[in-house]
């Protein structure tokens, strides 16, 4: 078979695996030197922040968060959050967020290649918007619990387009938190949908079951690795118990033909729009 028939015949593959099971996994997508990279970047980010004055912590279980406009307010911001249990040190840093890609330039170089656009566009996003960036530390045990979620719980659209784009910066197993998805989880439709009204945030439960207990897939992957999934896909990660760090950089992209619902938590300052790859 030619090449380029064979490259035709690896592309339906891998966008009918994304539909059925609601991601993809990809080895060795970025270098090692360039995860190195993105890793000393947001080491440099956390250095210079002040984290003895944020006062937010970031705890997805208690949504404490919801009504602080360092979060509220950080759609177009590089921002430190800090675990639950925080001190004055930086080792308690849980993530940056969430415009890493349009205000930090090494970030937005490694999002804003044609090999992503391209995947991106066989995934079926149509006109690509970059609209959420973030590193996840998961520090040597103390990085917090990721509970389950959706991200289009989070980042809703109509119709639902958000798909989440996962790298791994370090190397990812279960004992240092690594993500995990629900194959085909995608199907159940969408549980909750988290909304702002100004300057406060509440929760509409869509669907109030508990998700499947089993059924659960461990994505225990080398550092490289990129995982893209559907925003209607269950994800989670446990805690850091180990004494590896587990840090990720996620990127989240829409398609600019779906309506951004004006009550997302995340809104971008009118003199930042979305762009594109
Ligand atoms: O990195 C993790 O543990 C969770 C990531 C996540 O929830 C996301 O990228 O949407």
């Amino acid at each position: 078979m030619p090449r380029s028939l064979l490259g035709l015949y690896g592309v339906s593959e891998r966008r009918a695996e994304f539909e059925r099971d609601g991601f993809i996994v990809i080895p060795g997508f970025a270098s090692a030197s360039a995860c190195e990279q993105l890793r000393e970047a947001a080491e440099a980010l956390v250095e210079a922040a002040d984290i003895a004055s944020i006062r937010t912590a970031f705890d997805v279980r208690g949504q404490r968060h919801g009504e602080d406009p360092w979060f509220l307010e950080s759609g177009g911001e590089v921002r430190a959050f800090l675990e639950p249990e925080r001190d004055d040190g930086h080792a308690r840093v849980n993530k940056l967020g969430h415009a890493l890609h349009d205000r930090v330039p090494i970030f937005d170089q490694f999002s804003r290649t044609p090999e992503l656009a391209a995947l991106v566009a066989e995934l079926g996003v149509a006109q690509p918007r970059l609209l959420q960036s973030m590193v996840i530390f998961k520090h040597p045990r103390v990085g917090g619990q990721v509970t389950a979620h959706q991200d289009a719980t989070y980042l809703y659209t109509e119709p639902q387009s958000v798909i989440g784009l996962w790298f791994a910066l370090e190397d990812a197993s279960l004992d240092n938190g690594c993500l995990e998805l629900l194959p085909g989880g995608h199907r159940l439709g969408l549980r909750k949908r988290y909304r702002r009204e100004g300057d406060r945030t509440w929760t509409q439960i869509l669907d109030a079951r508990a998700w499947p207990h089993d059924g659960w897939r461990p994505v225990e992957v080398p550092a490289g690795t990129l995982v893209a999934f559907g925003g209607l896909l269950p994800h989670r990660s446990a805690a850091n118990r180990s004494a590896r760090s587990r840090c990720a950089y996620t990127l989240h992209v829409i398609d600019g033909v779906a309506e951004y619902a004006a009550d997302n938590w995340l809104q971008r300052p009118p003199d930042m729009p979305l762009r594109g790859f």
